[in-house]
């Protein structure tokens, strides 16, 4: 199993998609991509939220961190998404049960300015997954559109994601307007991302930091 979720998060550290794809050294047509990979994963019957966490966000951090020490440009952290993209097709349907009886509303946005929406995907798909109704606004979300949404839906919760330290400070906003539009304390806020805190989600006052979105399903059911 180790060996498996191994490979796909190689081949999502090369952007590879499917077995086409030459990868970066131009060697690797007919080996299998990350779309063959995570279908054999889950023949395998490999539980989707190991082939989530064990493959595909250390996949992702390692991206990441390639692009910090100029190993990676943009287009490499593009062709890595596209991976993560095809992936959540064939995990998504096994992570949501419909069934599931409705544990209540909950929006979430990438606040303004920021494009990132992996973690945000994740995140919508595994409340979606916990029976949670959830409206996914989409990125680069003002807190103006975002109040409004609230104002119109009436959700019990609210989530935002920020993966830019430029870009977190509109989650403050966000909470300003809600406690402006007379809404703070009828919804509750919960943050996250690669550069939010526990320390900075008090800071703002939202009502929860979450880790990632398992961390999100616990605080929600305790919430
Ligand atoms: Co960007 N990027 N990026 N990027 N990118 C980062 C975030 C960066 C850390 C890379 C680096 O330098 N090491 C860096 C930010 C530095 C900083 O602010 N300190 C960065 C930068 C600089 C940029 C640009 C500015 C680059 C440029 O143009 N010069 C630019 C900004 C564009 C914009 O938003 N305006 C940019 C662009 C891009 C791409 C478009 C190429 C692409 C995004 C594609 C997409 O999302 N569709 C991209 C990517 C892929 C990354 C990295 C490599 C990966 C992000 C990711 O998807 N991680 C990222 C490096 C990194 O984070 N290691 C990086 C996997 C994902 C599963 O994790 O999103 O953290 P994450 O989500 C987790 C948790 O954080 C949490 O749960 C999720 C699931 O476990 N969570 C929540 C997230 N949101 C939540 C909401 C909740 C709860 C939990 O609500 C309840």
């Amino acid at each position: 199993m180790d060996d498996i979720l191994e490979k796909i998060k190689k081949n999502v550290i090369s952007g590879r998609i499917d077995k086409e794809d030459e990868g970066f050294e131009g060697d690797m047509a007919g080996k299998p991509g990350v779309i063959e990979l995570v279908n054999q994963a889950v023949e395998k019957k490999i539980n989707p939220a190991d082939i989530l966490v064990k493959a595909i966000n250390p996949g992702m951090d390692e991206v990441g961190r390639k692009y910090e020490s100029g190993e990676y440009l943009i287009p490499d952290m593009l062709a890595a998404a596209e991976c993560v993209g095809e992936a959540m097709k064939i995990l998504e349907p096994l992570l949501v049960d419909e069934q599931i009886e409705s544990q209540g509303k909950f929006i979430i946005a990438t606040v303004e300015g920021d494009l990132h929406d992996i973690g945000k995907n994740i995140v919508a798909t595994m409340l979606k997954g916990s029976g949670f109704e959830v409206h996914d606004l989409g990125t680069g979300i003002s807190a103006e559109k975002i109040v409004e949404a609230v104002k119109r839906d009436k959700p019990e919760y609210l989530g935002l994601s920020a993966l830019l330290t430029t870009t977190m400070g509109h989650m403050e906003e966000v909470i300003k307007l809600l406690e402006k539009e007379g809404l703070k304390g009828k919804v509750k806020v919960l943050v996250g991302g690669a550069p939010v805190s526990e320390e900075f989600a008090k800071k703002i006052g939202a009502d929860f930091y979450c880790e990632d979105a398992f961390d999100a399903i616990d605080k929600l059911k305790a919430a």
